[in-house]
């Protein structure tokens, strides 16, 4: 079983290789699901989930026939019926310097124990923050249950946030555990909600119901929850009904406010984009290739 709340009918497994994630594309809607499995642990994260996950979002990223990315957690736990959408790190391979792969059987083979003592301690969930962030479609956070900590952020960095009413439970420990989001979980959460509350999610690590997360403004809409999943993929078809490119400078739209140099950057790679796909830019191409001026004095200044 995936999930409770999964319908099996309207999906298909993309692969079924990871370990620590499901990964599925919708079978009429140009849309994938990606969940973490890992129920027991209220779907915490090890490095081997981040690389997993990172490896999904990025193939899903690369589809020119995905328009939606879905972000869950599958459930509930056999063990106690608790369902998540993520716990955050998985604190029982927290070493002193981070996450770490501590067994050498599950780094495989000896090229992979290179790379992955390499990588050791790193904080490699801020680059599913970044692919999230940076992809050119949205990513909607569909929330069964808990979303704590670094699982917290993750639903945080997510372009919208559906949630269960009766299970979607948000909660910042951080602090409580030695550790700190400085960055989109916590900056990113104050331009949502405000300083003085994004504060009080960290600070006093309370526990918010979807509701209250709704009214706070770091949710989207609550639904109930043998509903969440279906109307996630409406939200998905709904969205890959529209024009791709405007999705695509709208999302970088919204991201430049905040990213400074770099989403100028990447909003300007766009426009670039764009600007190729004219004569005008053919023109200056064609001009070179000919080794001839180009004739620029025949398009016009727009206004
Ligand atoms: C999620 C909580 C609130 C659920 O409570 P509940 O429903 O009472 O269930 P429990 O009985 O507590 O849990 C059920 C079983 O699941 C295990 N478990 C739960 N969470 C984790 C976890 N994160 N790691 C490992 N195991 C977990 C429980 O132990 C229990 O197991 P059994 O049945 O065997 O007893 C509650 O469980 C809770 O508070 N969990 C801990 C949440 C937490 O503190 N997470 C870590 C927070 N920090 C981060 O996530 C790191 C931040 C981060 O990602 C980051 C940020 C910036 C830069 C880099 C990073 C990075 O790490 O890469």
């Amino acid at each position: 079983m995936v999930s409770e709340i999964f319908d099996p009918d309207a999906w298909e497994a993309v692969t079924d290789e990871f370990d620590d994630i499901t990964y599925h594309r919708a079978v009429d809607v140009p849309a994938v699901r990606i969940a973490f499995d890992r129920p027991a642990v209220r779907n915490a994260f090890r490095p081997g989930t981040v690389d997993e996950l990172y490896a999904a979002l990025d193939h899903a990223r690369k589809q020119a026939d995905v328009g939606c990315v879905l972000l869950t957690g599958n459930g509930p736990s056999e063990k106690d019926g608790g369902w998540a959408f993520c716990s955050g790190g998985d604190q029982s391979v927290r070493g002193g310097s981070g996450y770490e792969y501590r067994d050498d059987d599950e780094a495989g083979d000896d090229d992979d124990d290179l790379v992955r003592s390499a990588r050791a301690g790193r904080l490699h969930i801020l680059e599913v923050q970044r692919l999230i962030r940076f992809m050119p479609k949205p990513v909607v956070a569909v929330v069964p249950g808990w979303a704590v900590g670094g699982g917290h952020s993750l639903h945080v960095v997510c372009d919208m946030t559906l949630a269960s009413e009766e299970h979607g439970k948000f909660l910042q420990t951080d602090p409580d555990v030695g550790s700190f989001d400085g960055g989109f979980g916590s900056a990113y959460l104050a331009q949502q909600i405000g300083q003085k509350k994004a504060r009080e999610v960290f600070f006093r690590g309370k526990t918010y119901s979807a509701e209250e997360a709704a009214d706070m403004g770091m949710v989207n809409e609550v639904v109930a929850h043998e509903e969440l999943e279906d109307v996630a993929l409406e939200w998905a078809d709904e969205m890959t009904r529209k024009s791709p490119t405007a999705m695509r400078m709208l999302k970088y739209a919204f991201n430049m406010a905040d990213d400074g140099m770099v989403g100028q950057q990447v909003f300007a790679g766009e426009a670039t984009r764009l600007a190729y796909m004219t004569e005008e830019a053919q023109e200056g191409r064609d001009a070179f290739l000919e080794g001839r001026e180009p004739a620029f004095r025949e398009y016009p200044w727009h206004y």
